[in-house]
């Protein structure tokens, strides 16, 4: 990767990787992209940024023509909760977007990744140990769409020569930039609720195990995935990746050791816990890990740690 654009920067996962990416590579080798323009976003006062549809097809060929990168990394899409409540526009924003993004990265030979998520699995797919290769049927729009978009990334690297990567990620924790409307967001409230109230109430019940991952991990893979020589990649499109498999109860015992009073109820959204129970509790990473040496640093006590310690200084 030498000069990137970026869909989705100023999302949860976006927001981060183009902090990383201007650090790495370059201020000047990293076009970051989104829908808005909001005046006071880091993402947008600390580099190169222009706003852009990801379903407008001309305007994405014009930035990435005009600014010769040689990777894209496409973010834009609707999570889950999100596509569950809006599937059509989820299917027109998420397949259109990246069908425009393959596109453009085939008629510029780009190196390609996009996210798939743990979404991608459904009820019939074994839920503990989730093998690399297994049987996908979601019963969600998002998961539908991230199907889609793996077997849509295997086709234009078999078809057309598309340097294409992407991995299942599980939910993803951060501090920097909250998350958009996904199911695994309760694992980010807590610990903002932790430290407005000392008291949290979950939309998702307890013993619902998922994967999860903290945000500095996930953007670590990204590079390292991208940076990967590609003759060590069989399951391009796409690689489990996960860092623990928690419980809301597990988060609770996690924070408690910081402060002991913290206080975890259940609400439950049946919606989200109907996504959740569908996805898997633990899935298998070996091949990220035979394959680029996948292997995260932050199990569920250090990002609890890092979470409220550098929550403390955002939150009010
Ligand atoms: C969501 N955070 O909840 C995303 C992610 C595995 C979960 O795909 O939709």
């Amino acid at each position: 990767m030498k000069k990137i654009i970026i869909t989705g920067a100023l999302g949860q996962i976006g927001s981060e990787l183009t902090t990383r990416l201007r650090e790495v590579y370059g201020t000047e080798n990293v076009v970051a992209t989104d829908i808005r323009q909001p005046e006071h976003s880091k993402v947008v006062t600390d580099g190169i940024f222009e706003v852009l549809d990801v379903t407008d097809a001309e305007r994405m060929r014009a930035l990435v023509e005009d600014y010769t990168v040689d990777t894209f990394i496409h973010l834009a899409a609707l999570l889950s909760a999100v596509a569950e409540a809006k599937p059509q526009l989820a299917w027109t924003l998420n397949m259109g977007g990246l069908m425009n993004a393959l596109e453009v990265s085939r008629e510029f030979d780009l190196k390609f990744f996009t996210p798939s998520s743990i979404g991608a699995f459904g009820p019939e797919t074994p839920k503990d140990q989730t093998p690399q290769v297994t049987i996908q049927r979601p019963t969600t729009m998002y998961g539908v769409t991230k199907v889609s978009g793996e077997l849509l990334g295997d086709y234009y690297f078999q078809k057309f020569g598309v340097d294409t990567r992407s991995v299942r990620f599980p939910g993803l924790i951060s501090y920097d930039t909250l998350p958009g409307g996904g199911t695994t967001d309760y694992a980010v409230d807590i610990y903002y609720e932790a430290l407005r109230n000392n008291a949290y109430t979950s939309f998702i019940d307890k013993g619902t195990y998922m994967d999860m991952m903290y945000m500095p991990d996930a953007v670590d893979l990204i590079i390292q995935l991208m940076e990967a020589d590609s003759d060590q990649l069989t399951h391009r499109n796409a690689y489990n990746v996960s860092a623990m498999s928690i419980a809301p109860e597990d988060v609770e015992k996690a924070i408690q050791k910081h402060q002991p009073g913290f206080k975890l109820s259940y609400d439950v959204d049946p919606v989200r816990q109907g996504i959740a129970n569908s996805w898997p509790n633990a899935i298998d990473t070996s091949a990220a890990q035979e394959e680029w040496g996948f292997s995260p640093k932050y199990d569920l006590e250090k990002m609890t740690a890092d979470m409220l310690s550098k929550l403390k200084v955002k939150v009010v």
